[in-house]
């Protein structure tokens, strides 16, 4: 039986009866995906996740890759190889490859759909096939050779990473010190080590595309100082993809971890023996290295959240099917009865607590990675329609914006809450079945945890939302999401859900005085600097503040469309609308309370924390 639970039902439901998106897609660049193929191609790909995609899961974890030091190649397990080359075979990454390398585009909505799904049931099958996606980068932004390269990457299957960290780099990108020194033929040789580099080798690729950022001889410091290299590991004919010699860009090590044991994180050194050059191409021949590198973080950070959100349905409705079937104990109304008969642990009031608990927020970060996406797809049409970048105060060009600010959001909340709950409630209602490897839980609390780390760790989603995306925006992102806040409890609705709409009005005053709070700090700090330590101690906490209210939104958004279709629904339709009704009103009377208290404890900082001696933590 497969360990991965999917939910095309609450896919479908974001998609077609919250999003709409049937009125984008089969038209224009989406012209030969519609809504029905995209509904056919959810289930399709939901059986296949199902099915072969998440029949390795287990083994790889329990067999991870081996790493050969001589030949600084890794073997992958070969259930493993066998799952990816279902993903790689089946073909439907090509909903996201530009049409000129023989992709057949769908939304962005529908591709973070299908993402979700293989996410779920065996996240380093997506994270292998990256290079299906960093193909559309070098399409995009590369010279005429290495858009050739982007075909031979598609038609060759290969392999491709993100290598931006070093030993003395992780968060600070800018401290990089692997250098470039660029060729009389115009290529550069790349020197230095690089860390923690996900997809670094896997026997599956026949080659493999190192996306570098390196600092060019004489540049700069700090990020702006980098430039992004094309660093293969065998060079190859440009015509016909067949590989040549090795080049000197050499697997190290590959890291022993707590989880996601099956995605390669290697340690990559760079023209370490100088009789064998690391040799690279400029990318698109500019110097421009970090802002073409954040086209790739963008993706990835919205791949991490719904990584982290995908494992948090699962692991939920796992616990349900578990909770569904575990007798234990009586009835709380007959607690003094010895004799009273067992129930199953899905009548106790606290089972029931957790089990919507996590039903909420998975369903609640389902629609806010669903809801992130309708803006994507929003800019990526009008890129794809007219070749053009949106201008900033086009329609797109704010969808941009807002999608931009919602990213920290998906990343940053979608993975703190998704492996916090998974341990504190989806694990914990197996009791002690769920400490054992014979359930799934186990694996997903360790290979969720990755997930509030890498693309930047929770405090660099927590800053990057509030200076760059509020207030280096001065707000307009914000407003706009506000404002459609306010609109929807303006415009009222279903009786049942009118306590929700007033927990959710009191919770947005609380977090926009809760902004004004930070925005006040980062503002005093002009005069006296150390109030902006006021805001670092406090950004985490409004993040997540942050993530609540607008989960709390999408949830009775979700309910007002449930609430108009429950009466005249049947069978399981109706129990999923009902569903619905009940994990708005659930999340606006339980979470949403302690948005006030976060801005209250905000409030009362003082700063102090930063006067503390050192010798005294
Ligand atoms: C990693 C990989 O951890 C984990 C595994 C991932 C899964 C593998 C699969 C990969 C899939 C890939 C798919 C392919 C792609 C497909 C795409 C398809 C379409 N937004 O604030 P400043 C830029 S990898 C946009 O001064 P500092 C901007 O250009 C390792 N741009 O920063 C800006 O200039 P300007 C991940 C942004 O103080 C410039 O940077 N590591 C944004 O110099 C400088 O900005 C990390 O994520 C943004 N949000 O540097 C590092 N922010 O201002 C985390 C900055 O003029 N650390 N830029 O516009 C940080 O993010 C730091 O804040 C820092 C600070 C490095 C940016
Ligand atoms: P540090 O930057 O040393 O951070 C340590 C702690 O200090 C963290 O809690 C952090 O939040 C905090 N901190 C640091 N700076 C600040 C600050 N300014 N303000 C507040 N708090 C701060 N990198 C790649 O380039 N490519 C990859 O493919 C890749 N894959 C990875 C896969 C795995 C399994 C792992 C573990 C890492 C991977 N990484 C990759 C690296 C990853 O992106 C970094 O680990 C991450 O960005 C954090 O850097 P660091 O580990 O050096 O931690």
């Amino acid at each position: 039986m497969s360990h991965y639970k999917s939910n095309v039902r609450d896919l479908e439901f974001n998609l077609f009866e919250v999003f709409n998106r049937q009125d984008v897609l089969g038209a224009g660049p989406y012209g030969e995906v519609d809504a029905d193929t995209a509904r056919e191609v959810l289930h399709e790909v939901a059986r296949l996740a199902e099915g072969e995609i998440a029949a390795s899961f287990t083994e790889s974890d329990r067999t991870p890759p081996t790493f050969d030091p001589e030949t600084h190649e890794a073997t992958m397990p070969e259930a493993f190889s066998k799952s990816y080359k279902a993903w790689a075979d089946a073909e439907f990454w090509r909903m996201n490859l530009e049409p000129e390398l023989g992709g057949t585009l769908a939304t962005p909505s529908v591709n973070w759909a299908i993402a979700e799904m293989i996410l779920g049931a065996n996240p380093a099958v997506f994270m292998f096939s990256a290079g299906f996606s960093f193909a559309n980068i070098l399409f995009n932004n590369g010279t005429d050779e290495q858009k050739q390269l982007a075909q031979l990457m598609i038609d060759r299957h290969w392999g491709a990473t993100m290598v931006l960290t070093e030993p003395d780099a992780g968060s600070d990108v800018g401290a990089g010190v692997t250098k470039a020194v660029q060729q009389e033929d115009g290529t550069w040789h790349l020197t230095g080590v690089k860390r923690f580099i996900t997809n670094g080798d896997a026997d599956f690729y026949e080659n493999n595309i190192h996306f570098v950022l390196a600092r060019p001889e004489g540049a700069g410091p700090g990020t702006k100082g980098l430039s992004l290299f094309v660093v293969p590991k065998h060079h190859y004919d440009p015509q016909t993809g067949e590989l040549g010699e090795r080049n000197g860009a050499y697997v190290t090590n590959v890291e022993h971890k707590m989880g996601l044991k099956v995605s390669t994180t290697c340690e990559l050194r760079f023209g370490e023996d100088p009789s064998t050059p690391a040799v690279g191409t400029l990318l698109g021949d500019v110097h421009d290295g970090i802002a073409q590198m954040f086209q790739v973080i963008e993706y990835a950070r919205m791949l991490v959240g719904t990584k982290a959100i995908a494992t948090l349905s699962t692991g939920y409705l796992n616990a349900l099917e578990y909770a569904k079937e575990r007798v234990q104990g009586p009835d709380m109304l007959q607690m003094g009865d010895k004799t009273a008969p067992r129930v199953t642990i899905t009548h106790h009031p606290d089972v029931r607590r957790s089990l919507m608990l996590q039903k909420a927020y998975s369903e609640g970060l389902r629609a806010l990675v669903q809801y992130t996406a309708t803006f994507q797809d929003t800019a990526h049409a009008h890129r794809a329609e007219t070749g053009q970048e949106p201008a900033a105060d086009s329609p797109a060009g704010l969808a941009e914006r807002i999608n931009d600010l919602l990213l920290p959001v998906v990343k940053g909340v979608g993975s703190e809450r998704a492996w916090v709950l998974l341990g504190t409630e989806s694990l914990q209602t197996f009791g002690g079945s769920g400490f054992l490897q014979d359930y799934p839980l186990e694996q997903y609390v360790r290979d969720a945890k990755i997930d509030t780390l890498y693309e930047g760790t929770t405090a660099i989603q927590a800053q990057d939302f509030f200076f760059r995306k509020i207030l280096r925006d001065q707000g307009t992102a914000l407003g706009a999401v506000a404002q459609e806040i306010q609109e929807f409890l303006q415009a009222g609705g279903a009786e049942q859900l009118g306590e929700a709409r007033e927990q959710l009005g009191k919770a947005l005053v609380e977090l926009q005085q809760f902004i004004g709070l930070l925005t006040g700090w980062a503002q005093a700090a002009q005069g006296e600097p150390r109030e902006l330590y006021k805001v670092g101690l406090q950004s985490s906490r409004l993040l997540m503040a942050a993530g609540d209210v607008i989960i709390g939104w999408l949830l009775l958004r979700q309910a007002q469309v449930a609430s108009e279709k429950v009466d005249a629904a049947t069978g399981a339709d109706q129990d999923f609308y009902t569903g619905k009704i009940a994990a708005a009103t659930f999340f606006a009377r339980e979470v949403l309370p302690r948005i006030g208290a976060d801005r209250r404890a905000a409030e009362s900082t003082t700063g102090e924390l930063m006067e503390l001696p050192e010798s005294a933590f």
